[in-house]
């Protein structure tokens, strides 16, 4: 344990005793986790997440090179936190088909792009062969770059759809050229809390069934959490639970990403949204629990670029990608980033000023470039 550590959790039993199983490479239990997140000694919070992610990181922090795609806000969903999804005859929808996707590409593709995250809603006619075409187009124009797309929730519908079980449909895709997984469609694992905000759309153990099922197959995943709504602290805790049981069986998934709850034009928004110290601590206690996920992520176009830089104090060690201004689901929520993007120049100055060595990586997290 460092001595700045042990100062400050000299006098508190409770810390003292997290910092013991944190240095041993013990894990915390939901109790522990439960009176971490009541804990308002964030400076400890801070420490006791940074001891983490040193033993699992060191003092790196990842970003790779990447745009989205959203190829459609058309969705048979209707989650109440969202504010992206549209119907079919709203005039701000839009559902693109495969050529204007191409364009897309070729307007964002620069050769040293490694990845590109496909992720929209639920259109009720976008079916599995459609999306595997689209694979199959990207991956014909640039075979090099990693694709990783759909949530659970959109292949699950998408798999249904074609009359196949979760694993032919994922070797389908796979075939075509999928690589991983995005971490979405998670939200909150607890079927209380599903049916009050999104009770149409998969359950729990449907996203935990996909997911596992793609790491059987080779295909890595990340997974999130939406907090800071009608949620609990236990609920919270619930769901790092099943990630962290799935993550023994599997070792499947490269990331987890907090997501915090945007109240900006949903039908929720009467929630309203959590403080930054609650997403601090939200990223500290998610980091210790989860000692078996290696990546935590602080998705910037969504915390805006400040917030990230101090969550990377809390125990986050990847500023996800430089996005290029190509997605939409997070500044039509009220994300303060509106047009996120950053250059690569951006991202390692704004990296190295948070107190990290910046190394650019794939989205296996091999690293591809060390800016120390
Ligand atoms: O599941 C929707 C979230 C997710 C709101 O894997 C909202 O690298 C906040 O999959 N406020 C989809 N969040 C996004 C996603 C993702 C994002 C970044 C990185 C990765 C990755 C995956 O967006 C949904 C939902 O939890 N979301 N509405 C909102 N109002
Ligand atoms: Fe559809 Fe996804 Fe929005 Fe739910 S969160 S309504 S599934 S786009």
């Amino acid at each position: 344990m460092n001595k700045e550590l042990k100062k400050v959790l000299l006098n508190d039993k409770f810390l003292s005793l997290i910092a013991e199983k944190i240095t041993a490479g013990e894990r915390i239990n939901i109790n522990e986790g439960l009176k971490l997140y009541k804990s308002h000694n964030l400076s400890a919070l801070a420490l006791l997440a940074n001891e983490k992610r040193k033993q699992i990181n060191g003092n790196f922090v990842f970003f790779n090179k990447n745009f989205h795609i959203e190829p459609t806000n058309i969705c048979i969903h209707n989650c109440r936190f969202c504010s992206y999804h549209r119907s079919i005859n709203d005039s701000d929808s839009w559902d693109y088909d495969i050529s204007e996707m191409m364009e897309i590409c070729k307007k964002h593709y620069r050769k040293d792009i490694s990845e590109i995250h496909i992720v929209g809603g639920v259109h009720p006619d976008r079916h599995l062969d459609f999306y595997c075409n689209l694979i199959v187009e990207i991956k014909k124009m640039f075979p090099a770059v990693h694709i990783k797309a759909f949530t659970a929730v959109e292949l699950d519908y998408m798999i249904s759809m074609a009359n196949l079980t979760i694993k032919e449909g994922l070797l389908k895709l796979k075939a075509a050229g999928l690589n991983s997984i995005p971490g979405g469609g998670a939200e909150i694992f607890d079927s209380e809390i599903r049916r009050q905000i999104c009770y149409q759309k998969s359950d729990a153990n449907t996203w935990l069934e996909i997911h596992k099922t793609a790491h059987k197959l080779g295909i890595t995943s990340n997974a999130s959490i939406l907090f800071g709504h009608i949620e609990t602290y236990v609920h919270r805790l619930n769901h790092l639970e099943h990630l962290r049981n799935l993550q023994d069986q599997t070792h499947g998934f490269n990331a987890f990403i907090p997501l915090k709850y945007k109240k900006f034009n949903n039908s929720i928004s009467e929630t309203g949204e959590v403080n930054d110290i609650e997403v601090l601590k939200n990223f500290a206690v998610s980091r210790i629990f989860l000692d078996n996920i290696p990546h935590i992520k602080s998705y910037w176009p969504m915390l805006g670029k400040n917030l990230a830089g101090f969550a990377l104090h809390f125990g986050a060690d990847d500023m996800d990608g430089t996005i290029n201004d190509s997605t939409k689901i997070y500044s039509m929520a009220g994300a303060e980033e509106k047009n996120p993007a950053m250059t690569t120049a951006e991202m390692v100055n704004f990296i190295k000023q948070s107190g990290f060595i910046p190394v650019e990586r794939d989205s296996v997290y091999n690293k591809l470039n060390v800016f120390e």
